[in-house]
Protein backbone atom coordinates (compact mmCIF):
# COMPACT_ATOMS: atom_id res chain seq x y z
CA UNK A 1 0.00 0.00 0.00
CA UNK A 2 0.86 3.56 -0.39
CA UNK A 3 0.36 6.34 2.10
CA UNK A 4 0.15 9.75 0.20
CA UNK A 5 0.44 13.19 2.41
CA UNK A 6 3.16 14.75 5.21
CA UNK A 7 3.28 14.05 8.92
CA UNK A 8 2.16 17.14 9.75
CA UNK A 9 -0.97 16.59 9.10
CA UNK A 10 -2.87 14.80 11.87
CA UNK A 11 -5.24 13.12 9.30
CA UNK A 12 -2.47 11.82 8.02
CA UNK A 13 -1.12 10.45 11.13
CA UNK A 14 -3.84 9.08 11.74
CA UNK A 15 -4.41 6.52 8.72
CA UNK A 16 -0.11 5.40 9.28
CA UNK A 17 -0.48 4.99 13.12
CA UNK A 18 -3.41 2.77 12.50
CA UNK A 19 -1.71 1.03 9.62
CA UNK A 20 1.28 0.50 11.87
CA UNK A 21 -0.70 -1.16 14.46
CA UNK A 22 -2.20 -3.60 12.59
CA UNK A 23 1.04 -4.18 11.02
CA UNK A 24 -0.05 -3.45 7.35
CA UNK A 25 3.19 -2.49 5.70
CA UNK A 26 3.32 0.36 3.52
CA UNK A 27 4.99 2.91 1.74
CA UNK A 28 4.81 6.63 1.70
CA UNK A 29 4.67 9.82 -0.35
CA UNK A 30 5.18 12.66 1.13
CA UNK A 31 3.27 15.43 -0.72
CA UNK A 32 2.35 18.89 -0.39
CA UNK A 33 -1.26 19.82 -0.42
CA UNK A 34 0.23 23.27 -0.90
CA UNK A 35 3.27 23.13 -3.32
CA UNK A 36 2.05 19.85 -5.46
CA UNK A 37 -1.66 20.59 -5.60
CA UNK A 38 -1.59 19.43 -8.87
CA UNK A 39 0.08 16.04 -8.38
CA UNK A 40 -2.66 16.19 -5.08
CA UNK A 41 -5.47 16.47 -7.17
CA UNK A 42 -3.96 13.88 -9.45
CA UNK A 43 -4.65 11.73 -7.16
CA UNK A 44 -7.77 12.90 -4.81
CA UNK A 45 -10.79 14.45 -6.79
CA UNK A 46 -10.83 17.00 -3.03
CA UNK A 47 -7.26 18.00 -3.25
CA UNK A 48 -6.57 17.13 0.28
CA UNK A 49 -4.34 14.42 2.02
CA UNK A 50 -4.40 11.79 3.26
CA UNK A 51 -4.84 9.12 -0.21
CA UNK A 52 -4.43 5.42 0.69
CA UNK A 53 -3.73 3.45 -2.10
CA UNK A 54 -4.33 -0.10 -2.10
CA UNK A 55 -1.75 -2.69 -3.82
CA UNK A 56 -5.00 -3.79 -6.39
CA UNK A 57 -4.31 0.63 -7.41
CA UNK A 58 -7.37 1.70 -5.79
CA UNK A 59 -7.60 4.81 -4.21
CA UNK A 60 -9.15 5.56 -0.78
CA UNK A 61 -9.21 9.27 0.34
CA UNK A 62 -10.82 11.14 3.59
CA UNK A 63 -8.68 8.94 6.92
CA UNK A 64 -12.48 8.69 7.97
CA UNK A 65 -13.42 6.18 5.10
CA UNK A 66 -9.69 5.11 4.92
CA UNK A 67 -9.84 3.59 8.69
CA UNK A 68 -13.36 2.29 7.98
CA UNK A 69 -11.57 0.06 5.61
CA UNK A 70 -8.58 -0.91 7.59
CA UNK A 71 -10.47 -1.35 10.60
CA UNK A 72 -12.97 -4.32 8.56
CA UNK A 73 -9.52 -5.72 7.56
CA UNK A 74 -9.02 -7.10 10.74
CA UNK A 75 -9.99 -9.84 12.80
CA UNK A 76 -12.68 -8.13 14.88
CA UNK A 77 -10.86 -8.51 18.59
CA UNK A 78 -7.88 -7.19 16.59
CA UNK A 79 -10.25 -4.21 15.88
CA UNK A 80 -9.69 -0.37 16.80
CA UNK A 81 -13.36 -0.11 16.90
CA UNK A 82 -15.47 -2.60 19.08
CA UNK A 83 -18.07 -4.41 17.31
CA UNK A 84 -20.68 -4.77 20.07
CA UNK A 85 -23.03 -1.58 21.07
CA UNK A 86 -22.49 0.49 23.62
CA UNK A 87 -18.87 0.05 23.37
CA UNK A 88 -19.02 1.29 19.60
CA UNK A 89 -21.01 4.36 20.00
CA UNK A 90 -19.24 5.48 22.60
CA UNK A 91 -15.59 5.09 20.53
CA UNK A 92 -16.89 6.58 17.99
CA UNK A 93 -18.17 9.29 19.25
CA UNK A 94 -14.87 9.96 20.95
CA UNK A 95 -12.79 9.75 17.76
CA UNK A 96 -15.86 12.11 16.33
CA UNK A 97 -14.97 14.96 19.44
CA UNK A 98 -11.27 14.35 19.17
CA UNK A 99 -11.79 14.39 15.11
CA UNK A 100 -13.09 17.86 15.48
CA UNK A 101 -10.89 19.30 17.63
CA UNK A 102 -8.00 18.41 14.72
CA UNK A 103 -10.73 20.28 12.22
CA UNK A 104 -11.29 23.39 14.56
CA UNK A 105 -7.43 23.68 15.36
CA UNK A 106 -7.00 23.87 11.40
CA UNK A 107 -9.86 25.97 10.90
CA UNK A 108 -8.19 27.82 13.81
CA UNK A 109 -4.94 28.68 12.38
CA UNK A 110 -6.85 29.04 8.51
CA UNK A 111 -8.32 31.93 10.32
CA UNK A 112 -5.66 33.92 11.98
CA UNK A 113 -2.23 32.27 10.35
CA UNK A 114 -3.69 32.26 6.89
CA UNK A 115 -5.23 35.51 6.79
CA UNK A 116 -3.98 38.87 6.71
CA UNK A 117 -5.04 40.51 9.71
CA UNK A 118 -7.75 42.68 7.90
CA UNK A 119 -9.85 40.04 6.80
CA UNK A 120 -10.24 38.14 10.05
CA UNK A 121 -13.27 37.53 11.05
CA UNK A 122 -13.20 37.80 15.34
CA UNK A 123 -16.41 36.42 15.92
CA UNK A 124 -15.07 33.29 13.97
CA UNK A 125 -11.76 32.95 15.71
CA UNK A 126 -13.68 33.36 19.05
CA UNK A 127 -16.33 30.73 18.12
CA UNK A 128 -13.39 28.05 17.13
CA UNK A 129 -11.03 29.08 20.02
CA UNK A 130 -14.63 28.27 22.44
CA UNK A 131 -15.14 24.85 20.49
CA UNK A 132 -11.40 23.95 20.64
CA UNK A 133 -11.59 24.63 24.94
CA UNK A 134 -14.94 22.71 24.85
CA UNK A 135 -13.39 19.41 22.94
CA UNK A 136 -10.38 19.44 24.93
CA UNK A 137 -12.63 19.90 28.36
CA UNK A 138 -15.08 17.39 27.28
CA UNK A 139 -12.20 14.30 26.36
CA UNK A 140 -10.83 15.52 29.84
CA UNK A 141 -13.41 14.81 31.38
CA UNK A 142 -13.77 10.76 30.30
CA UNK A 143 -10.70 10.61 32.72
CA UNK A 144 -8.08 8.51 29.74
CA UNK A 145 -6.62 5.94 32.81
CA UNK A 146 -4.52 5.36 30.34
CA UNK A 147 -7.44 4.65 27.41
CA UNK A 148 -10.36 6.91 26.90
CA UNK A 149 -12.75 4.41 26.35
CA UNK A 150 -12.48 0.94 28.49
CA UNK A 151 -9.04 -1.09 29.11
CA UNK A 152 -7.86 -0.92 25.87
CA UNK A 153 -6.30 1.29 23.27
CA UNK A 154 -9.11 2.60 20.63
CA UNK A 155 -8.81 4.60 17.28
CA UNK A 156 -10.29 7.40 19.91
CA UNK A 157 -7.04 7.52 21.82
CA UNK A 158 -5.25 7.46 18.92
CA UNK A 159 -6.98 9.88 17.66
CA UNK A 160 -7.06 12.20 20.37
CA UNK A 161 -3.17 11.69 20.96
CA UNK A 162 -2.47 13.29 17.49
CA UNK A 163 -4.70 15.98 17.98
CA UNK A 164 -3.56 17.30 21.23
CA UNK A 165 -0.04 16.22 19.36
CA UNK A 166 -1.12 18.37 16.61
CA UNK A 167 -2.33 21.45 19.30
CA UNK A 168 0.71 21.81 20.50
CA UNK A 169 2.80 21.83 17.50
CA UNK A 170 0.20 24.30 16.20
CA UNK A 171 -1.78 26.02 18.74
CA UNK A 172 0.85 25.27 21.53
CA UNK A 173 -1.14 28.71 23.73
CA UNK A 174 -4.32 26.56 23.46
CA UNK A 175 -2.98 23.59 24.69
CA UNK A 176 -3.44 23.88 28.92
CA UNK A 177 -1.34 21.35 30.05
CA UNK A 178 -2.06 22.23 33.92
CA UNK A 179 -5.52 22.37 33.03
CA UNK A 180 -6.09 19.20 30.61
CA UNK A 181 -2.90 16.86 32.76
CA UNK A 182 -5.08 13.46 31.86
CA UNK A 183 -5.10 14.17 27.56
CA UNK A 184 -1.35 15.88 28.21
CA UNK A 185 -0.51 11.94 29.45
CA UNK A 186 -2.52 9.68 27.24
CA UNK A 187 -0.65 12.06 24.05
CA UNK A 188 3.19 11.50 25.66
CA UNK A 189 1.87 7.80 26.52
CA UNK A 190 0.73 7.05 22.82
CA UNK A 191 3.83 9.11 20.97
CA UNK A 192 6.49 7.02 22.18
CA UNK A 193 5.14 3.67 21.17
CA UNK A 194 6.66 2.15 18.15
CA UNK A 195 3.21 2.85 15.91
CA UNK A 196 3.67 6.31 16.68
CA UNK A 197 7.26 6.76 16.55
CA UNK A 198 7.11 5.40 13.31
CA UNK A 199 4.83 8.07 11.46
CA UNK A 200 5.93 10.70 14.40
CA UNK A 201 4.98 14.30 13.63
CA UNK A 202 7.18 16.08 11.22
CA UNK A 203 8.12 19.51 11.73
CA UNK A 204 10.99 19.35 8.54
CA UNK A 205 7.68 17.74 6.60
CA UNK A 206 5.86 20.90 8.36
CA UNK A 207 8.48 23.20 6.95
CA UNK A 208 7.81 22.76 3.19
CA UNK A 209 5.67 24.49 2.85
CA UNK A 210 5.85 27.19 5.03
CA UNK A 211 4.95 30.19 2.79
CA UNK A 212 2.16 28.83 1.19
CA UNK A 213 0.93 27.75 4.88
CA UNK A 214 1.20 30.84 6.27
CA UNK A 215 -0.11 32.90 3.71
N1 LIG B 1 -11.88 15.05 6.42
C1 LIG B 1 -10.58 14.89 5.81
C2 LIG B 1 -9.73 16.12 6.03
C3 LIG B 1 -8.46 16.07 5.20
C4 LIG B 1 -7.71 17.40 5.21
O1 LIG B 1 -8.29 18.47 5.36
N2 LIG B 1 -6.40 17.29 5.04
C5 LIG B 1 -5.57 18.47 4.99
C6 LIG B 1 -4.15 18.10 5.29
S1 LIG B 1 -3.80 18.51 6.96
C7 LIG B 1 -5.61 19.06 3.61
O2 LIG B 1 -5.54 18.32 2.65
N3 LIG B 1 -5.73 20.40 3.52
C8 LIG B 1 -5.71 21.11 2.27
C9 LIG B 1 -7.05 21.61 1.85
O3 LIG B 1 -8.07 21.28 2.51
O4 LIG B 1 -7.09 22.29 0.84
C10 LIG B 1 -9.91 13.63 6.38
O5 LIG B 1 -10.29 13.20 7.48
O6 LIG B 1 -9.04 13.06 5.72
Amino acid sequence: MLLYGHYDSPFVRRVAVVLNLYVMPFERQPISVFTEFDEVLRVNPLGTMPVLELDSGDRLVDSRAILDYLHESVQFDRSLVPKEQPQRRVVLQTEVVALGLIEKTVDYRTETVRKAASARDDVWIARRATQITSALAWLEARKPDPWLCGDHMTVADVTTAIAITNLREKLPAMMDEAKFPQLARLCDGCEILPAFRAAAYSRAEAALTPGAYEG
